[in-house]
């Protein structure tokens, strides 16, 4: 199976590299079955995954390529993890220790003035803008700027280019879409966050956040659900993603921007042609141990994949 994953990363290379640029960074993305994680913001569940796979402080660095900050203002483990069908999903997991909590901001469209996640996907691997410039760019890729305590009647995964081409409806990608003041959970982005101390808000200080989602992701992303173009997760292929972390420690400016070493800075959540390349695992590379039940239906399936490409 390492084989026939190594061949097929090379194929994929082969056949997608010479099409346009890349950031030249490629990361694994561990494959978990369907149905084993929970969205609570515990990372009990997440317990069988090789630490490999996470990024911390030893594979991240603040953005233009300096050093990770010292422990005690900023430390932070995150990764990112796919299911295939029927689920079908991507997660991301993050765990983030903070000297200063900021949450100053009333406006959603500014969520990443505060502590914040910054978050962007290419699924079809194909480059090009995708911050929403126009329709192009955001049929092209998704784009999130994250924070706990949202606003209220507002997402946490605030989709940014909705603004760009002012078209509201564009919310349907995110966890809810705001209607006459409330927020209606949609069925494409779940999020589950923790903060630490019980009841820290802004300016609290020594908290510790998680992170825990799952989303479907788009091919093709339109103006609707139905007319959008789910994208449908298989092995050894190679998605584009971007994560940054973004740390406030005051009302005035962003502390840290922060993002896996070697990766391109804010031109990443701008442009798939300089996004980070993710190579989908099969379970046997993954080696991800499920520490909750797993359905009957999901195993065979992924045995059933499994059996299909050896
Ligand atoms: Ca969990
Ligand atoms: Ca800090
Ligand atoms: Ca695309
Ligand atoms: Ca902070």
């Amino acid at each position: 199976m390492k084989k026939l994953t190594l061949l097929a990363g090379m194929a994929a290379l082969l056949l997608c590299g010479t099409s346009f640029g890349h950031s030249g960074l490629e990361f694994d993305l561990p494959q978990i079955p369907n149905n084993v994680i929970s969205l609570d913001g515990n990372e009990g569940d997440w317990a069988g995954l090789d630490d490999s796979f996470k990024f911390d402080r030893s594979r991240l660095e603040v953005e233009g390529g300096s050093p990770f900050p010292p422990a005690e203002d900023l430390d932070v483990t995150w990764w990112f993890a796919y299911s295939l069908p029927p689920e079908n999903l991507l997660y991301f997991f993050a765990r983030i220790q903070d000297d200063i909590l900021i949450l100053d901001e009333v406006d959603a469209s500014r969520h990443w003035t505060d502590d914040s996640l910054q978050f962007a996907t290419d699924m079809d691997h194909g480059g090009g803008g995708i911050v929403g410039n126009d329709l192009d760019e955001v049929a092209n890729g998704q784009r999130y700027h994250m924070r706990t305590h949202p606003i209220p009647g507002e997402p946490s995964a605030w989709n940014d280019q909705q603004q760009r081409v002012d078209i509201p409806e564009l919310a349907w990608i995110s966890d809810c879409a705001p209607t006459g003041g409330n927020c209606q959970q949609t069925d494409v982005f779940h999020i589950a966050w923790t903060v630490e101390p019980a009841g820290a808000g802004h300016n609290s200080t020594d908290v510790t956040i998680t992170w825990e989602f799952n989303l479907k992701t788009w091919d093709i992303q339109a103006l609707t659900q139905d007319d959008s173009i789910e994208h449908i997760w298989e092995e050894f292929e190679i998605v584009h993603l971007a994560m940054r972390i973004f740390d406030a420690d005051t009302i005035d400016n962003l502390t840290w921007r922060i993002h896996p070493i070697g990766a391109t800075g804010p031109d990443a959540v701008v442009n798939g042609e300089v996004m980070t390349d993710w190579f989908t695992l099969d379970a046997a590379d993954t080696g991800f141990t499920p520490t909750t039940a797993v359905q009957k239906s999901s195993w065979g399936q992924i045995k059933n994949h499994l059996d299909a490409v050896q």
